[in-house]
């Protein structure tokens, strides 16, 4: 059996390495004495010239470290303030320099001269997401004839957004050099098709069929899924109390995002805000607890971000507040992942309200944790990756604060019944295509591709 080698911008580290990704390739790597290489997560003036070894894994680890200037131009820079933007349809939030694109060539060629030494003939290679749309180019340009996937774990730019890159025809060239391009949804591999159409030489030779640069190359969705089965275990053991539910008697409405700009947390503030303003009898029988941990703050439209949320969630609690009940709660840090699953399991709604997103596994793990006899109601925006598998979810525009506030009035009063239906639903599809499913869909296409 061949050997998996999967590459990630960040290495899971720690005695036992956890969460999503970690559990769906761990099988894989383990039964093929597989490598997973990625960044230390340690910036350093010198990084070294080899891979270093980080026992402690059921699977062999190797990372590299960054120093300043690289992580300053590829991780902030290219990655999180040209790409990610770009990719979630914020082109006016890009910071374009041309050191930015320079730091992030440089990266991956760095990346694919430490893996060369560690590599074997019948390899195949696995890359995670936007980090590293360069690696199979370098890899090939260094005599790499393995099979080389690509999985992007966010959304692919339509033609305009992709038209404002500095270098669009670099992007598609990078990718010409992969055997299969995983994407999260149908709206992905469409945006990939057309804007391949329209900014490179690609030819759409069948549905998942691409000649691109003269090379053949597969693409096909694949949305990844969560540790459905883990996941329901920790929600049913956790707690039964819910304090805020004890102290208050209101149902909870939960959300759990990155405080990023792409997951509409401030529309979906306004939208609660129009709810409480439209209906009065919901005053102290609803209670919203958004929970949203730091992250990239060392880039500035993360600062303002968290500004527009604390102000917001202020505002309407100085609005509505009484002395028994605070509309909103924030918390600006990370849960545990039993206290989050309990959490989940109390609350009456879930709100998944991107703007864009690949997937959005919150949807996922709401639903995995509740309680099949008297489960909550998923409200979800229509742009995020997972509205295309999980329609009985209240579908909802992220940008339009009456529907928002509509589909949250209409959780709070739908029917046991109707609860029941479309959470048994939602639920199948959650447990049927789960983390393991999504790795084996992949590969199993990895193999066939190349
Ligand atoms: C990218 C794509 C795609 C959040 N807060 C806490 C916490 N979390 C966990 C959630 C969930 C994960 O983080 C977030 O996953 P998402 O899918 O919602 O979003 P991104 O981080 O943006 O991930 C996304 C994903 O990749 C996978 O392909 O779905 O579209 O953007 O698991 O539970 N976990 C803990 N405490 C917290 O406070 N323990």
């Amino acid at each position: 059996m061949s050997r998996l080698i999967v590459v990630s911008n960040r290495l899971p580290l720690g005695e036992n390495p956890s969460g999503g990704l970690v559990v769906a390739l761990e099988d894989a790597l383990r039964s093929s004495g597989g490598v997973w290489i990625g960044f230390s997560g340690e910036v350093t003036e010198n990084p070294g010239d080899s891979l270093q070894d980080h026992p402690g894994a059921p699977f062999q680890r190797l990372s590299f470290d960054l120093n300043s200037e690289d992580h300053e131009r590829y991780y902030l820079g290219y990655s999180n303030s040209i790409l990610w933007p770009l990719c979630h349809g914020r082109p006016d939030l890009m910071r374009i320099r041309p050191e930015f694109v320079d730091g992030y060539r440089q990266v991956n060629r760095r990346i694919a001269d430490l893996m060369i030494p560690h590599l074997r003939d019948d390899d195949r290679i696995w890359v995670q997401d936007y980090h590293l749309f360069p690696l199979a180019a370098e890899l090939r340009a260094r005599g790499v004839t393995a099979p080389i996937g690509h999985f992007l774990h966010i959304p692919f730019p339509g033609p305009a957004d992709c038209g404002a890159l500095p270098n669009p025809e670099e992007l598609f060239d990078w990718l010409s050099h992969y055997d299969l391009l995983g994407f999260q949804a149908e709206r992905d591999l469409g945006a990939f098709a057309e804007s391949g159409r329209q900014l490179s030489d690609m030819d759409h030779l069948s549905d998942t069929k691409f000649r691109l640069s003269g090379r053949l190359l597969r693409a096909g969705v694949f949305p990844i899924g969560i540790d459905a089965a883990d996941f329901i275990a920790e929600a049913k053991d956790a707690p039964d109390e819910d304090r805020m539910r004890i102290l208050t008697g209101a149902k909870m409405m939960i959300g759990v995002d990155r405080l990023d700009y792409s997951k509409g947390i401030p529309h979906r503030f306004r939208a609660y805000q129009l709810l409480l303003e439209k209906i009065p009898d919901l005053h102290e029988k609803i209670s919203f607890l958004q929970i949203a941990p730091p992250t990239r703050g060392e880039v500035e439209a993360y600062q303002d971000i968290r500004e527009e949320t604390e102000h917001l969630a202020g505002r309407i609690n100085g609005q509505f507040a009484s002395l028994n009940w605070t509309p909103i709660r924030f918390i600006h840090r990370s849960m545990p992942r039993h206290v989050l699953a309990g959490l989940y399991r109390q609350a009456r709604i879930g709100l998944v309200t991107p703007l864009a997103d690949g997937m959005n596994l919150v949807a996922k793990e709401y639903v995995a944790a509740q309680d099949p006899d008297d489960p909550g109601v998923l409200v979800l925006s229509r742009f995020a990756g997972a509205a295309e598998t999980m329609e009985d979810a209240l579908i909802i525009n992220p940008h339009d604060p009456s529907d928002t506030a509509g589909a949250m009035a209409q959780a709070m009063r739908m029917t046991l019944e109707e609860r029941r239906e479309r959470h048994s639903r939602l639920l199948k599809g959650v447990v049927e295509q789960d983390i393991a499913w999504w790795s084996r869909a992949y590969l199993t296409t990895l193999d066939q591709a190349s």
